[in-house]
């Protein structure tokens, strides 16, 4: 039996899996800013860092990045629907989101690790992988020598939030009963299109002055509503940052984080994902669907 703890440390969780023999190992760095179904708080630490280059590490739109722990062994790793396309504040009237609540609680696995094209100069690669319905099984560690693995896929979409447990190879077979995988962790994905600081406030306050976080008027003072700060992400640096990407400037966003388009992202930026980035831009809605699984 495996569990996972989470440690936050210098604006990171770090997840740790802590398995039947007691050893404790890194699952990954996350975000500390995320919470189940919101997007990112911005704050001046992640604004220091992306100035630096985006940092890998963060909450992302179309990705989930794992850094798995080298004692994990043979196992499969599943992925959980938590919350799904719950953007905080809403969209903009006129661009609803689209309603994905029946995907919620479903079940996906990560699939073999690839190699994809980080850039062309320099030449650079990171280790990727899509979604998949059936189990998949292999040594994570052994395939990614230490490099953090980003997956995506069509049930990879903004403003939702995921559940990932390895799996051990004895429920081969046996998945939905077997008892011999990790707790869960959570993975939060920002807000569509949000792909550079400065990220979309997700929370709302207290409109009195004081800024008290809220999540209804009955935690605000009498006569005081809770409100969500005004909705101004993705804004024009977002574009930029795709743009920049799609010319392979190192001022770009990293792929992980540009790469948006289409329904099941094909690893590359390219003009697809500059118009996707646009589009949210101007307000517009997630425009794919989630395959279903059999
Ligand atoms: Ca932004």
């Amino acid at each position: 039996m495996c569990t996972i703890v989470q440690k936050a440390a210098l604006g990171l969780i770090l997840m740790a899996a802590v398995c039947c023999c007691g050893q404790t190992a890194e699952l990954g760095p996350r975000d500390v800013y995320g919470q189940p179904g919101l997007d990112r708080v911005a704050e001046g630490g992640a604004e220091s860092a992306a100035r630096r280059g985006i940092p890998d590490s963060h909450p992302q739109i179309r990705f989930l990045e794992l850094s798995l722990p080298s004692n994990l062994g043979f196992s499969a790793l599943r992925v959980t629907t938590v919350s799904l396309m719950h953007p905080s504040p809403p969209n903009v009237p006129q661009f609803p989101a689209p309603d994905f609540t029946a995907f919620q609680g479903q079940v996906r696995w990560v699939g073999p690790v690839m190699d994809c094209q980080a850039s062309e100069v320099p030449p650079s690669t990171f280790k990727c992988a899509l979604l998949q319905c059936d189990p998949y099984y292999t040594d994570w560690a052994a395939n990614l020598g230490g490099s953090a693995l980003h997956v995506t896929g069509g049930a990879v979409i903004p403003s939702s939030s995921y559940d990932v447990q390895a799996v051990a190879a004895s429920c081969q077979g046996h998945e939905d009963t077997c008892t011999d995988v990790s707790a869960a962790t959570r993975f939060n994905t920002m807000r569509w299109g949000d792909v550079a600081v400065p990220f979309q406030d997700p929370t709302k306050y207290c409109d009195d002055g004081s800024f008290v976080t809220c999540t209804n008027d009955g935690d605000c003072p009498p006569g005081v509503t809770c409100e969500y700060h005004p909705l101004t992400q993705p804004n024009i640096t977002d574009v930029a940052t795709v743009v920049d990407r799609f010319k392979d400037l190192a001022s770009g966003a990293p792929v992980w984080l540009a790469d948006m388009n289409p329904q099941t992202p094909n690893f590359k930026v390219d003009i697809s994902d500059v118009a996707s980035v646009v589009d949210a831009f101007k307000g517009l809605a997630y425009p794919f669907l989630i395959d279903a699984c059999p």
